[in-house]
């Protein structure tokens, strides 16, 4: 569907730029001086060619050469400049053939309307006065606003998602650079009619040495991206951040550095399965595979490898043939996550074009993904030793310290959100026999089946703790105790019905419980738990035991 769009899209803006050209040269011929048209040609080239990509708008001063050219020829030649030149740059020098008639359509359909309009207006040819300002102003806004707007949707039509969020930045960047090069154009033009063709070329030059000078520059901002990049790495290996916020930060700032249409990362298991763990751009989750085995597919190699891989051309590239992904991509980095030297992922860089990332890129992604290894691990321990700290190591429920903090936060939700919240206690019944009849290690087994049986019947964001040796709580947000006590029984009959396999045998136990809830049956949190307890033996076990019970006011 998308490719389809992009076809029809493409199609329509080739042919329509193409026969608006034809018409223009067919109806108003060229009618230009072809030497000095080669002259503007060539340095018009020059300075696309010292032009800096951003992101995936190219900023040149070419355009200054290209008002004088219209100021000089009028549109029809001043365009067909334009063309020629976008065209030589991106067939020629970047070797984009597609792209090359893309842009070439593209200023067309700018430059010629808005040079129409700057003739209708009553905007000057072939003389040069301060009256024409505003007509030039008009001429600069209205290609400009055309040209962006083409732009726009042929980078959405060609799937490039992360391009919005550097678009007004760019857009404004050159709009700035129009501030210099309207009256530089307006010189030009003036040196050309009043002094000799030498004089002319002379003053074009200082241009050239203006758009190395705003290449250097570029080339310090984007030094200064990447060490920032390097920067916020660094910080966050020594934040509390959780994983998946690490990994977002991660993508985050590698599409600051490197122009990024699609983005993954696998993390690997301990059996050495890559699992997908993060997906930007595509169609999401959806568009990757979910998990690679140890050794399988691009994702597995670049893993068990522990090399980085770049494909400049995806198309020409045979060996990826089985993997669809890659179908819809120009050029990729794939690099590999290690901690000390042992692997523990891959980070997947796709983008639509081909020879989208150069050495550099390659190089400072290497850089990153060292720092976001360590980011990853330090992550992944920290919610190990979290996870650990607050839960009982037996039954995998949560601990008396965790369900302590967890009741308070509950009461207070509760109270903000004027709701109740619910609790029920339960202790086995007779569990001493069982330990007795068949030792500790057997009633150890009974109490991690009772857990596991607890907790298979409550909801997900229900808490289930081991309160004492043989007793659990259950946290039950937003339900009375009416409705809490239906849970109870389910569970208790979930317990009692079914037998409990054992090495010495089936088991057969019973627990008994007590139900209160906040606020009607108890005002504070150690209200709440000393009536759900009275519930359970007052309610439960002096009746005979195997019940549940409700605190009684
Ligand atoms: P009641 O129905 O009144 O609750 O009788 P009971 O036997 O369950 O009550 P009692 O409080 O007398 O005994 C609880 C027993 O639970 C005593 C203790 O040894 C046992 N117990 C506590 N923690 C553990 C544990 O982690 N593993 C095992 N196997 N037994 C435990
Ligand atoms: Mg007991």
């Amino acid at each position: 569907m998308g490719k389809y769009r992009e076809y029809l899209f493409n199609t329509a803006l080739i042919a329509t730029g193409g026969l608006v050209f034809a018409f223009a040269l067919y109806h108003y011929g060229l009618g230009i001086d072809f030497r000095l048209f080669l002259i503007l040609l060539l340095f018009a080239i020059i300075l696309d060619n010292l032009g800096i990509m951003y992101t995936d708008i190219k900023l040149s001063l070419s355009p200054s050469v290209g008002i004088a050219a219209f100021l000089i020829f009028g549109t029809v030649g001043a365009a067909t400049l334009m063309v020629t030149s976008v065209m030589f740059d991106t067939i020629v020098m970047r070797r984009k053939i597609k792209n090359g008639f893309l842009n070439g359509a593209m200023f067309a359909l700018s430059y010629l309307p808005a040079g129409w309009l700057y003739e209708f207006m009553g905007g000057k040819i072939g003389e040069i006065s301060i009256a024409q300002v505003k007509y030039i102003l008009v001429y600069v806004i209205v290609s400009f606003l055309i040209n962006n707007f083409i732009l726009y949707y042929a980078l959405k039509v060609q799937g490039k998602i992360l391009f919005k969020e550097y678009w007004n930045e760019s857009v404004l960047l050159e709009l700035g650079t129009y501030v210099l090069m309207v009256p530089a154009a307006m010189l030009l033009a003036y040196v050309y009619f009043k002094h000799s063709l030498m004089f002319f070329v002379l003053s074009l030059t200082p241009l050239v040495f203006i758009a190395y000078v705003f290449r250097m520059v570029r080339d310090l901002v984007k030094a200064n991206k990447r060490l920032n990049a390097i920067y916020e790495m660094v910080k966050m290996i020594n934040s509390k951040l959780e994983l998946d916020q690490i990994l977002d930060t991660i993508v985050e700032v590698i599409s600051q550095v490197v122009a990024v249409s699609a983005a993954a990362i696998y993390l690997t298991d301990s059996n050495g399965i890559a699992t997908l763990v993060k997906a930007v751009g595509g169609k999401g989750k959806e568009g990757f595979r979910e998990s690679y085995f140890k050794g399988e597919g691009l994702i597995g190699k670049v893993i068990s490898s522990n090399k980085i891989v770049a494909i400049k051309n995806l198309k020409e590239d045979r060996s990826l043939d089985r993997e669809k992904i890659f179908a819809n991509y120009g050029s990729l980095i794939a690099a590999p996550l290690r901690s000390s030297g042992v692997p523990i992922g891959c980070l997947l860089i796709l983008h639509v074009e081909t020879n989208a990332f150069d050495d550099d890129s390659v190089r400072i992604i290497e850089i990153i993904v060292d720092q976001a290894s360590v980011a990853i691990t330090n992550a992944k321990k920290y919610y190990e030793v979290t996870r650990k700290s607050i839960t009982d190591p037996l039954t995998k429920t949560y601990n008396r310290r965790y369900f302590n903090d967890a009741l308070m936060e509950n009461i207070m939700r509760a109270d903000e959100n004027n709701e109740p919240v619910s609790l029920i206690m339960f202790d086995l019944d007779n569990f001493k026999q069982i330990n007795d009849t068949y030792g500790h290690l057997i009633g150890d087994e009974v109490l991690k089946e009772v857990a596991r049986r607890i907790k298979n019947n409550v909801r997900s964001n229900d808490i289930v703790a081991r309160f004492g040796g043989e007793e659990f709580a259950v946290i039950l947000p937003k339900l009375t105790a009416e409705q809490a006590y239906m849970i109870a029984e389910r569970i208790r009959t979930e317990v009692s019905s079914k037998p409990i396999k054992t090495e010495k045998g089936d088991i057969y136990v019973t627990i008994t419980g007590g139900v209160a809830d906040y606020p009607s049956k108890a005002d504070s949190a150690e209200k709440l738990v000393s009536h759900a307890d009275r519930a359970l033996y007052a309610g439960g076990k002096s009746k005979g035991r195997n019940k549940i019970a409700i605190y009684e006011v």
